[in-house]
């Protein structure tokens, strides 16, 4: 039978279980192929944060490292490219999307060398710090570097993460941007006033933040925005996630005297509804090689304060669909926070041009097709 534009592939994704941005695309993606008609397999050494509501329709693969005294590190990558090589020799792979390139390109690379002429065409794509802090590492530039220039196709999230990974790897080769996606049905709707009442008083301001808590989100900076705004009107900060930098935030709250203001949510794999009581976004990032999350604000009709770096710019127009400052600049991003606060029309204003800019360009069924387009491409289908 001749393929056409219509037959549906088999298609490996591989990514990290963790509640990161990379792990949440690679899911979110698995389940729209999956709900697409595709064969899905996902390869992972947990069972991916957010996977649950379409877990019956797709298979997911355990990567399982052995231990043993004489291993000093864990033999992670060897164990993912068998796991692949196994199920490929099953179901034979059109297509291997890997997430988040270390390890999982070169781990790629290495089960397409032991399956030769069987062996997938490899996707990757690359969201942030896999380029712009591990991609400096000089002991794995060089694999980095020849299996991203060899993989039958490169995505990037944003044109800055393109222009970084050409700069960082000296790739010749095309990259493809495709942007992070939300599905907006998820995250319309109106606020649960139950949940809302949980968490403030009518008259506070709910101003969000959600992150994996790392030193990039600059997690104690929104606590600094957060103690200027409440120091001029009723307000509480939700913080949801964690990660290493959550004992820093909370000693942030201690020092700025809003401990009692903060609450510490912990990690939530349903996030839309605690996005949709919020009255403010915060996302002072040092860098973004998009800004996830700041894309599900706009969706949930919640207007953003973010630094203007990385991807940022490429999602929020500042003025327009949300407010963007140098990053550090901690005073310019409280007094940008409570200008949306207390400025109904502004902040109207902003909600409908982020709204609108989520169904322009960043839903599910604009953006799933084009990684649907990259991978016929890719193995020929
Ligand atoms: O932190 C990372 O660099 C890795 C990644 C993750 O797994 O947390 O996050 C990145 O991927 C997201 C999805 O593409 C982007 O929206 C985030 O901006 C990006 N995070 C950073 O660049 C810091």
């Amino acid at each position: 039978m001749t393929a056409n534009a219509q037959t549906p592939l088999r298609i490996g994704i591989v990514c990290y279980p963790s509640p990161g941005g990379s792990g949440i695309v690679a899911t979110e993606l698995a389940c729209e192929l999956a709900r697409r008609g595709h064969a899905v397999h996902i390869f992972s050494h947990d069972v991916p944060f957010r996977l649950d509501p379409c877990r019956g329709r797709l298979t997911y693969h355990p990567v399982k490292a052995p231990e043993h005294p004489v291993l000093v590190a864990s033999p992670y990558e060897a164990a993912l490219a068998g796991t692949i090589v196994n199920t490929a020799r099953r179901v034979r792979l059109d297509v291997l999307h890997v997430h988040y390139a270390v390890p999982h390109v070169s781990a790629a690379w290495l089960a397409a060398a032991v399956l030769g002429g069987e062996a997938p065409a490899i996707v990757a794509t690359l969201h942030g710090s896999d380029v712009t802090m591990l991609g400096r590492d000089p002991a794995l530039r060089p694999v980095l570097a020849h299996t991203l220039e060899h993989a039958h196709a490169v995505t990037t999230v944003s044109s800055y993460m393109a222009a970084r990974t050409r700069e960082q790897f000296g790739l010749q080769r095309e990259i493809e941007v495709i942007p992070n996606f939300v599905d907006p049905a998820v995250y319309a709707g109106p606020p649960d006033a139950a949940l809302r009442a949980q968490y403030a008083a009518p008259e506070e301001a709910v101003v969000l933040h959600a992150s994996n808590f790392r030193p990039v989100k600059k997690v104690e900076d929104v606590v600094r925005i957060f103690a200027r705004i409440a120091r001029r009107r009723p307000a509480r900060l939700l913080l949801v996630g964690e990660g290493p930098d959550s004992p820093a935030a909370y000693r942030q709250a201690v020092a700025e005297d809003v401990e009692d203001r903060v609450v510490f949510m912990g990690t939530h794999p349903n996030v839309a509804p605690i996005f949709r009581i919020a009255d403010l976004f915060l996302l002072p990032s040092a860098d973004e090689g998009f800004g996830l999350s700041a894309l599900e604000a706009m969706a949930a009709g919640v207007p953003v304060v973010a630094s203007a770096v990385g991807g940022l710019p490429e999602v929020i127009e500042d003025g327009v669909s949300g407010l963007l400052f140098p990053p550090d600049d901690v005073e310019a991003m409280a007094e940008g926070g409570l200008r949306l606060l207390d400025d109904a029309e502004l902040r109207a204003a902003v909600v409908a041009a982020a709204r609108r800019r989520v169904l322009e360009r960043f839903t599910s069924d604009r953006v799933v097709p084009m990684y649907e387009d990259v991978y016929r491409r890719a193995a020929g289908r």
